[in-house]
């Protein structure tokens, strides 16, 4: 018997020691074959020997009882919350009301760690074996959630410590990694459950499950921050992060021990862009006095501990009141309901609309004049409405539907079938004139400096623009007529205008807002058509034979010429001098990837990772591996990272695989001549 006890005891401390080397270290050392014959080998033992069976063996950490409740557990040092701080203001003032309570010492070392968005749980050891774990509750009283919290393979059923005390308590964050939870909100997506609004919900709703196999599949980690232990050797809680790694705990790996309070700052600012590169989600710094004997002194507020603070980045997600819900018509006619809100602050701004997106978003989210709402902004100028707080909305409230006429020009307004938007299809409404116009005097298409979304405006109401191609009859004394306009800003602005004439056929292209012809496919056709009349007289087909074409874009541009009135506009515009011919020079600049530093994000639809970084290479760019200031592109695949949203912040283009072939296609044609074989090749079917 004592043999098989020992065996069982090597086969438990193998499988622990792969455990911890697999799920802690993030660097396996055993086979998972091997893995697996072990667990089996212990299972049978087991099974022929129950009662060896204890509760810090490997094979006891899913239960298959699921619970019928929680109970509740008074903890043995209550759970305290942190004051927040929102800036290094804020954080000066702690500070110095910490170095005044601690009068004697002004030579603080302060501990810096990363604020993890989970759900707190306090772990309680006796005699080096997990025997409960518990949610915080009310920092008081929580609820037991043993049964969950033993399936979490980061924190270990058994202490590693030489004659572990009759207790020890550890207390961290248990938290979904990003991909996992992305993974979860989709399951849930597929089988219409209603998904977890952020990480950390889904972390508390996940450890609140009765089933312990349910729990055991959503795969929680734990980071450990805590460690109250008697009569050890840690006197800091630098040492207490140390000693809870070698127990076996998952440690954040980004702490940082300061020794003066910019040290802080500069710790809490570098991780304002870089913690979105974490597979985890981060909400701000929590900054501990590292000294106990500091830390005892300084006490406890009736809250707080005056010892500790976290500070926050500011709030990507907000709450506020939804005041009224409007729609937005488009340049393309594309109708956007919006919502008008109380003003809030948000990432740093103030904002008060969010985009509603569509009709289908606007029922699945039934949102009302008057209810609260969750705005968020993921890096898009426009926030949208994350979702509606039901249980905060007043009686009486109606639900929103998109008009069935056009708010600024009174044409009924049409869905097409299959697509989820809805447009005026009027090409004289003012609104998509007023897009027209803004979106011609853009920066990437006529770039006509001045001639912004007020003055367009008035230029409409007052009936001196009618058309993109009234621009070029404007006089200085008609602008200068305006509201607020004076002889020397009308001057400038026509100058502006006439300026534009200069500007290469790809822009005028781009300008005049063809559906689809973004700026990359508007040099792909006049590289290929030279001319707007050979442009003009291509059929599907021929526009298709581009290489980077799609059967979209060229039934878009086909219709486009067939409308009387886009063919009086491009007259027009010919007529007032703007340039509608490809310089042959033109190419060439565009097209030379030589200097441009590329970073990879997401799956790509048709390239691996080493071939698009030697097509780049190759094409005379460089590839890196993170974003900075120094990147030009983000080439974006399916599932992009955190480096999206980083390069969202940093106002970095981003390009997919399409666009990247076409760039290096160019540089490529602009060398081979090989674009002269296409357009011929077009020619000729056009011809047929
Ligand atoms: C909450 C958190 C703490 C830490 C990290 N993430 C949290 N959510 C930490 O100390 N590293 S401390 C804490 C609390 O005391 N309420």
């Amino acid at each position: 018997m004592s043999e098989i006890r020992q065996r069982i005891e090597q086969l438990r401390q193998q499988l622990q020691k792969a455990n911890y080397a697999y799920y802690v270290e993030d660097n396996p050392i055993m086979e998972d074959a091997v893995y697996d014959r072990l667990y089996r080998q212990l299972q049978e033992l087991e099974t022929e020997y129950p009662e060896l069976i204890t509760s810090d063996s490997p094979t006891q950490r899913v239960g298959d009882k699921p619970a019928s409740e929680f109970v509740s557990v008074k903890h043995n040092i209550p759970l305290y919350s942190l004051e927040n701080a929102f800036n290094l203001e804020e954080l000066a003032k702690w500070n110095d009301r910490a170095s005044r309570l601690a009068s004697d010492t002004n030579n603080f070392e302060y501990v810096c760690e990363l604020k993890i968005d989970g759900s707190a749980i306090a772990l309680t050891y006796e005699r080096g074996i997990l025997v409960r774990g518990a949610t915080r509750g009310d920092g008081i009283t929580g609820e037991d959630i043993t049964q969950n919290v033993r399936t979490i393979r980061t924190i270990p059923l058994r202490l590693n410590l030489d004659n572990s005390p009759p207790t020890v308590e550890v207390r961290g964050e248990a938290f979904l990694p990003i991909e996992v939870f992305d993974r979860i909100n989709n399951e849930r997506k597929q089988t219409g459950v209603a998904l977890f609004a952020n990480p950390r919900n889904a972390a508390a709703g996940t450890l609140r499950q009765l089933d312990a196999k349910i729990v055991d599949k959503r795969q929680l980690k734990f980071f450990a921050y805590t460690l109250h232990i008697s009569q050890a050797s840690v006197s800091t809680q630098w040492e207490s992060l140390e000693l809870l790694r070698e127990m076996g705990f998952l440690v954040n790996p980004n702490r940082k021990l300061c020794q003066s309070i910019e040290e802080v700052d500069r710790y809490f600012q570098s991780w304002e862009i870089d913690r979105h590169d974490l597979p985890y989600m981060t909400d701000g710094v929590v900054v501990k006095l590292n000294s106990y004997s500091l830390q005892e002194r300084l006490g406890f507020t009736q809250k707080f501990p005056r010892w500790a603070i976290a500070l926050k980045y500011p709030a990507e997600e907000a709450p506020t009141i939804v005041k009224d819900i409007t729609v937005n018509v488009g340049r393309t006619g594309a109708v956007t309901p919006m919502a008008i809100m109380e003003p809030v602050r948000l990432a740093g701004t103030t904002v008060q609309r969010a985009t509603l997106h569509n009709s289908d978003r606007v029922a699945e989210l039934d949102i009302r004049v008057g209810d609260t709402v969750i705005i968020r902004k993921a890096g898009e100028i426009i926030p949208e409405v994350l979702r509606v707080l039901p249980e905060l909305r007043p009686p009486n409230t109606q639900p929103f539907q998109i008009p069935a006429q056009c708010p600024e020009c009174g044409s009924s307004l049409v869905r097409t079938k299959g697509e989820a938007v809805t447009r005026c299809v009027n090409s004289s409404c003012p609104a998509i004139l007023r897009g027209s116009v803004i979106h011609w005097a853009s920066r990437d298409a006529l770039d006509i400096r001045g001639l912004g979304e007020k003055i367009v405006i008035l230029l409409i109401e007052n009936g001196l623009v009618g058309s993109i191609a009234d621009l070029y009859d404007l006089t200085v004394e008609q602008i200068a007529s305006l509201e607020r306009m004076g002889d020397k800003s009308a001057k400038k602005l026509v100058d502006a205008i006439e300026a534009s004439k200069t500007r290469p056929y790809h822009k005028v292209l781009y300008g005049l807002g063809i559906r689809y012809v973004g700026s990359v496919n508007a040099k792909l056709l006049t590289e290929n058509f030279s001319t707007i009349e050979q442009l003009s007289q291509a059929d599907p087909a021929s526009l298709e034979a581009v290489y980077g074409i799609g059967t979209e874009i060229a039934q878009s541009v086909f219709e486009w010429f067939k409308i009387s009135a886009n063919l009086t506009l491009v007259k027009a515009l010919q007529d007032a001098g703007l340039q509608f011919k490809a310089e042959k020079t033109e190419v060439k600049d565009l097209s030379s990837l030589s200097g441009k530093t590329f970073v990879v994000t997401g799956t790509l639809p048709t390239l691996k990772r080493n071939e698009a970084k030697d097509l780049i290479e190759k094409a005379g760019g460089k590839v890196a591996s993170s974003i900075s200031a120094k990147t030009d592109y983000l080439l974006i695949g399916d599932k992009p990272g955190s480096k999206l949203y980083k390069a969202q912040k940093l106002g970095i283009k981003q390009i997919d695989e399409e666009q990247l072939l076409q760039m290096i296609e160019f540089d490529r044609d602009s060398r081979s001549q090989k674009s002269e074989v296409r357009s011929q090749k077009s020619e000729v079917r056009s011809s047929n």
